[in-house]
């Protein structure tokens, strides 16, 4: 039985890490170390609380005592808790750094005091963004694990520190650690300041959808369940050291992404905003996922539009509750600051 220390497994893609691992390895166990930050919702795991196999530990990956006293039951780590909203890293980037960088070396220097020899895995759940952006006029450039770090974003600079971070303790203590850079995720339970969910229930409450600048930038889309088969299939099979760029082969400009929102819906383009542009707003993302395929066969098979879309979309509707209890409270403010300004 394989033990996983998750972290930020109660925020979006950690908390269908959590579903997909305890579906498809029954025998394995999860315990989730989350800060429950204002992304983190003990509700995304709701469903789980009675279960043996998943535990929940509240608290901070910057707590070096609380995660050196979780490491010794654990067979790897999988760390995915992070500040991962590019636009409140240009509201304010501290957090970002606290987070992504130093939550990072405090988990890389707790593994390297309980576990000298290197028995355990880790693996770093990190983003494609550490790339910069592509040209939107030459389709056939895209992301593979030798293209050169150039973040642009204080977001995407603090997920490059934590990769370089990563690959310097593998390098100096050889360390048994993967990285794996991901590209635009989507599916439920996604926190509704993210480009999907926020134009899905906007939409649900009738309000109109703020599209940034001319809506021409691209973004690469992959459901969250073809994101988690991916790490899982890194934790198992992965090479210690290497990299894994992750892709969902299913590029869109925003407009059409848009477009496709509004039709699943049944709602006209006369409920899109033109907002003033995201600064720094990365152009295009798009990854070369060959070696993924190449070496551990792993290829997406839930991201195809317009299925995956749909039955996105159709989870917002049936969870209604879900999203409005998130949307109320702090976020309004969040949003009423973001989008006051545009
Ligand atoms: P999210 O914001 O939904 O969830 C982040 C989780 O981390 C939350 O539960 C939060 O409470 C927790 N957290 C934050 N700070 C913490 C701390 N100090 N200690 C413990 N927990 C803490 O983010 P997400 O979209 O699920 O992203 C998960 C990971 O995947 C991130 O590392 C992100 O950079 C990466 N990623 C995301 C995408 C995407 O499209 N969402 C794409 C590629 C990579
Ligand atoms: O209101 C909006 N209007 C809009 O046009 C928002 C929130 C976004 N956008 C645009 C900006 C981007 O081009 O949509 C695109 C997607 O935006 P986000 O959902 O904010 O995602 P992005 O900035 O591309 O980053 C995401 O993918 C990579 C995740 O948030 C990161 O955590 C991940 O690393």
């Amino acid at each position: 039985m394989q033990h996983i220390l998750l972290t930020g497994g109660s925020g979006f893609i950690g908390s269908n890490f959590v579903r997909f691992v305890l579906r498809h390895r029954p025998d394995c166990k999860v315990t989730n170390l989350d800060a429950l930050t204002y992304s983190g919702n003990p509700q995304n795991l709701a469903d789980l609380e009675e279960d043996p196999r998943y535990k929940f530990v509240h608290g901070s990956i910057n707590d070096m005592e609380l995660v050196q006293s979780l490491l010794p039951d654990m067979d790897a780590v999988v760390h995915m808790a992070a500040e991962s909203h590019v636009d409140r890293s240009i509201l304010d980037a501290r957090p970002f750094v606290e987070t992504n960088v130093l939550g990072t070396m405090t988990l890389l220097d707790a593994m390297r005091r309980v576990d000298p020899g290197n028995q355990k895995r880790f693996i770093h759940v990190s983003t494609d963004e550490v790339y910069g952006d592509l040209p939107l006029d030459q389709p056939n450039l895209k992301f593979n694990e030798t293209t050169p770090y150039a973040p642009s974003s204080p977001y995407s600079a603090s997920k490059a520190g934590s990769d370089m971070l990563v690959r310097a303790y593998h390098h100096t203590f050889g360390m048994n650690i993967c990285i794996t850079n991901c590209s635009n995720n989507f599916g439920p339970y996604q926190f509704p300041e993210k480009v999907i969910p926020l134009f899905v229930t906007n939409l649900i409450e009738g309000q109109k959808v703020p599209l940034y600048g001319d809506g021409s930038n691209v973004r690469d889309w992959l459901h969250v369940d073809d994101h988690c088969e991916a790490v899982l299939a890194v934790l198992e099979n992965g090479a210690a050291g290497e990299t894994y760029n992750i892709g969902g082969n299913n590029e869109r400009s925003n407009l059409q992404l848009t477009h496709a929102i509004l039709e699943v819906m049944g709602k006209g383009k006369d409920m899109i905003e033109h907002v003033k542009d995201r600064l720094g707003h990365d152009r295009r993302y798009a990854i070369d996922a060959t070696k993924i395929k190449t070496d551990l066969g792993w290829e997406p098979t839930r991201s195809a539009w317009p299925a995956a879309l749909e039955s996105t979309v159709k989870w917002y509707i049936d969870n209604e509750p879900w999203w409005r209890n998130v949307k109320s409270g702090a976020y309004r403010e969040y949003y009423n600051k973001q989008y006051a300004r545009r």
